[in-house]
C-alpha cells in the first residue's frame, strides 16, 4: 500500500523511491503536494485548496460502480458518464455485481484501487458496507464520487444527487394523494432494505403524509423488491393479496415499477389501483399507453451520470475538493456549486404521463 500511494505520486519519482524503501511504516507521508492533500480524505476534511481555474487534467481513468449492472437505469447513467469522460479525454468503465446487496460492491472496490483509478463512482448498496475500502481508496488519493445513491458522507467527497431528496419523497405522495382523492391505503414497493436513495425518499413521504390533508390515507406497508424483476413482480402480487383493498402503490424504483406495473397489466386490479413512483420513459411507455399507469416521474438519468463524470474530473484536477462552496463546469450542463455535506444536486424531476411520453427516449 505503501509504495502504491507513492507511485500514484507520478511525478516525484525520488520520493517513490524513497517510499518504496519506508516499506515497512505503516504510512508514507509527506511525499508529494498530492499525498498531503488526500491523506486528509473524506467529504469535509480536505483542507487542500481548490483552484477553479485549473484544467480539467487529461488521460483520467475513472469506473462507475452501479448498484448493479444488469439494472436498465443504472446503465443509462454509466453510459453517459462513460461519453462525458471521452469528452474530456479520459477514459471511464462500468463495473459491478449483478445482485444490489449490501456488501456486493466492496471487492469491485478493492480491484479499483489496485488498478490505481483517478476517481470511484459509486452508487452505494449500503452507506456504511462501502466505507471501508473507499476510505482506503482516498487515502491512496483516488477521488469518491458517490451518484444515485449515497454513502455515509465521510466515505465520499462528493454526492451527485438527482434531485432533492426531499422533493422526490414529499412529491410522490402528494401525486398518489391526488389521484386516490386523499382516501384510503397505501404501500410502498421499494428497492432493497439498506438503499440509501429509497430509505431517505421513503423518510420525506413518511413526514409528507403527517400533513392533515392526508389524515384519511394510510401507509400499510413498506415491501422490498430488492431492485430484482422477479421478486418486486411476487411482492406486488403479496401486497395486493394482503391488502385487497389497497387504493395505490409507490415503488420509487425503476425496476420496482416495471414489474409492478407488468402485474398490475395483467390483473383484475389495472385501473383501480393506482400505480404511481420513479420509473423510465422506455419502460413505462406501454403502460401509460394502455391505462395500468396515469403517471411517474424521473430525472435525466443521462444528464446524471455526465455531471458524476464531470465532478469527478473536477475533483482529480483540483477545480474542487467537494468543500461547500465549491463551483465547477459540467461541460453542456453548466455551472454547479458544491452544497452542504457535499451534495451536488442535478436538477428538477419530470412528471410523464400520456401527454408527454413520447418526448421521451430513455
Ligand atoms: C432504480 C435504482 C436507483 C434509483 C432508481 C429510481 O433503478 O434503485 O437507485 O435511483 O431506481
Amino acid at each position: 500500500m505503501t509504495i502504491r500511494t507513492a507511485a500514484r505520486g507520478r511525478t516525484a519519482a525520488t520520493a517513490a523511491a524513497v517510499c518504496a524503501l519506508a516499506v515497512a511504516l505503516t504510512a508514507c507521508s509527506g511525499t508529494t503536494k498530492n499525498d498531503a492533500k488526500n491523506d486528509a480524505g473524506g467529504a469535509a476534511a480536505s483542507s487542500a485548496k481548490a483552484d477553479p481555474n485549473a484544467p480539467l487534467k487529461k488521460n483520467l481513468k475513472m469506473a462507475f460502480l452501479p448498484k448493479q449492472i444488469n439494472n436498465p437505469y443504472e446503465k443509462i447513467v454509466d453510459d453517459a458518464g462513460i461519453a462525458a469522460a471521452k469528452s474530456f479525454h479520459g477514459t471511464a468503465k462500468e463495473v459491478g455485481p449483478s445482485d444490489a446487496s449490501a456488501s456486493s460492491q466492496v471487492s469491485y472496490i478493492n480491484t479499483l484501487i489496485q488498478q490505481q483509478q483517478d476517481a470511484i463512482l459509486v452508487a452505494a448498496n449500503d452507506p456504511n458496507a462501502v466505507c471501508g475500502p473507499l476510505k482506503q481508496a482516498m487515502k491512496q488519493g483516488i477521488k469518491v464520487v458517490s451518484y444515485d445513491s449515497d454513502t455515509a458522507k465521510d466515505c465520499r467527497q462528493i454526492f451527485i444527487n438527482q434531485a432533492s431528496s426531499e422533493d422526490i419523497g414529499r412529491s410522490l405522495i402528494q401525486h398518489i394523494g391526488k389521484q386516490i382523492g386523499y382516501k384510503g391505503k397505501i404501500a410502498i414497493l421499494s428497492a432493497t432494505q439498506n438503499a440509501t436513495n429509497q430509505n431517505t425518499w421513503i423518510d420525506f413521504m413518511k413526514q409528507e403524509l403527517k400533513d392533515p390533508k392526508y389524515k384519511n390515507m394510510k401507509l400499510v406497508k413498506v415491501a422490498y423488491g430488492d431492485d430484482d424483476d422477479q421478486k418486486s413482480f411476487q411482492q406486488t402480487q403479496g401486497l395486493l393479496q394482503a391488502y385487497p383493498d389497497l387504493k395505490g402503490i409507490i415503488s420509487p424504483t425503476t425496476v420496482g415499477i416495471a414489474a409492478a406495473a407488468r402485474y398490475l397489466d395483467d390483473s383484475s386490479y389495472k385501473g383501480k389501483v393506482v400505480l404511481n413512483g420513479l420509473g423510465t420513459p422506455n419502460q413505462m411507455r406501454k403502460y401509460v399507453k394502455d391505462g395500468t399507469v396515469e403517471q411517474f416521474s424521473l430525472w435525466n438519468p443521462e444528464n446524471l451520470g455526465y455531471l458524476g463524470a464531470y465532478a469527478a474530473a473536477a475533483l482529480a484536477s483540483g477545480q474542487i475538493t467537494g468543500a461547500q462552496g465549491d463551483t465547477f463546469s459540467a461541460g453542456k450542463l453548466g455551472k454547479f456549486t458544491v452544497g452542504k455535506d457535499g451534495e451536488v444536486i442535478l436538477g428538477k424531476p419530470t412528471v410523464f404521463d400520456k401527454t408527454n411520453i413520447d418526448q421521451f427516449h430513455f
